[in-house]
């Protein structure tokens, strides 16, 4: 069922990630940084305390953006194509910020290590009791992931902020999918597609030891 006007749903969010692998395993930038964008506007929903996160995650995604509106857009089509026409142009800093301080390759990096910590946080909210908190779970997928990524000011922000988060069926509602077991089987139907995304990347990054990009 299509959401109410001006509500929306994660359903369509996370089916962004859906549509951003190709039948060749490719990620096209583009709806990659729609479900970011939908990411985003669901995080503001959910309150003030959340803004330093999304300011942080909309930074990174304008940057993706102006690439891929900008003169060179056929190579920043892909994340494949970025990554060749990047390295092939010296465009990485490899050991330290300096040069290019905003590459496609260093910034995407920070929304791909996000990613697996939308992927563990959905994975837990998922398969939780119902009784669960969302803050727990919340804080559980963050230290698996992103944690080891920020210093300790960032790391401690992170968890004040997550002891806001709403209840576990709450959270399920505002999702605006339609009842906490309908969101469940939507979160189990559209996490094949987030794993898929992140997994590609991850090859791709390892593949040319960009997994660690200052
Ligand atoms: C539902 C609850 C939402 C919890 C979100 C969990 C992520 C917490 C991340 C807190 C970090 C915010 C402050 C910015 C940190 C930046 O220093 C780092 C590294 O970037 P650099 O400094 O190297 O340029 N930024 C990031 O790690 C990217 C964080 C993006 C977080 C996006 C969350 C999207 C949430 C979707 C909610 C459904």
């Amino acid at each position: 069922m299509a959401a109410a006007a001006g509500a929306f749903s994660l359903r369509e969010v996370l089916s962004a990630f859906q549509a951003a692998v190709t039948e060749r395993r490719e990620v096209l930038l583009g709806p990659y940084l729609r479900g970011w964008r939908g990411l985003v506007r669901f995080l503001n929903s959910l309150g003030a305390i959340f803004s330093f996160i999304s300011k942080d995650a909309v930074a990174k995604i304008q940057i993706m953006e102006s690439y891929c509106g900008g003169e060179r857009r056929e190579e920043y089509r892909t994340l494949q194509s970025m990554v060749a026409y990047e390295l092939a142009s010296g465009l990485v800093d490899i050991q330290r910020r300096s040069e290019h301080p905003d590459s496609g390759c260093r910034t995407v990096l920070r929304l791909h290590r996000a990613l697996r910590w939308l992927q563990l946080f959905l994975e837990g909210l998922r398969t939780a009791q119902e009784d669960s908190k969302t803050s727990t779970i919340c804080t559980d997928s963050y230290n698996a992931s992103l944690a080891a990524y920020h210093p300790w000011v960032v790391r401690k922000a992170a968890t004040v902020a997550f002891c806001a988060l709403p209840s576990r069926n709450a959270f399920l509602e505002i999702m605006n999918v339609g009842t906490p077991e309908e969101a469940v089987v939507m979160l189990g139907d559209a996490l094949p597609h987030i794993s898929s995304v992140y997994g590609i990347t991850e090859e791709l990054y390892a593949q040319h030891k960009l997994l660690n990009l200052p």
